[in-house]
């Protein structure tokens, strides 16, 4: 089943000049960027992306790194996109992240570990909704999906 899922190359990702190679990978995979920006992050917008782990230890430091330099949110589609983007993405530990995911090759930290994606259904929704506008997600085929996804029908 075709799915849209959010993907945020955090502000370590950015810092570390490592966003273009983090998108080529999805791109090469062959996942559609239907939406693509670079955000400064307020506060309200960073508790709000991670209200679930509002409470627990980690958060304030959690807010304080996601709000202290500009990260680059994307969205992308594709079949069963947000099972496949989080396999790509690797464990949040990126000392436990298998080699060839994106913790697992460029992260040795938990709390730099580059990148986040939505991790079911019903959070892509959400957080597709909380990062891009219904205009700043673009419908368009692409005429390489011939080859990538099969003939159409
Ligand atoms: P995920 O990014 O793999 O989905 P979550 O459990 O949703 O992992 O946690 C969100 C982010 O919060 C992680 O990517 C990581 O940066 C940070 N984090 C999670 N757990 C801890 C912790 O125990 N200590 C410090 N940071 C944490
Ligand atoms: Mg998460």
């Amino acid at each position: 089943m075709t799915e849209r899922t959010l993907v945020l190359v955090k502000p370590d990702g950015v810092q570390r000049q490592l966003t273009g190679r983090i998108l080529a990978r999805f791109e090469e995979r062959g996942l559609k960027i239907v939406g693509l920006k670079l955000v400064k992050v307020d506060r309200d917008l960073a508790e709000r992306h991670y209200a679930v782990h509002k409470g627990k230890p980690f958060f304030e430091g959690l807010v304080a790194f996601i709000t202290s330099s500009p990260l680059v949110a994307i969205a992308l589609e594709g079949p069963s996109a947000i099972g496949m983007v989080r396999t790509m993405v690797g464990a949040t530990k990126p000392t436990e992240a298998a080699p060839g995911t994106i913790r697992g090759d460029l992260a040795v930290e938990m709390g730099q570990n580059l990148i986040h994606a939505s991790d079911g259904a019903e959070t892509a929704v959400a957080e597709l909704a909380l990062w891009f506008r219904a205009d700043e997600l673009v419908d368009y085929e692409r005429e390489i999906d011939r080859w990538v996804i099969g003939p159409k029908g």
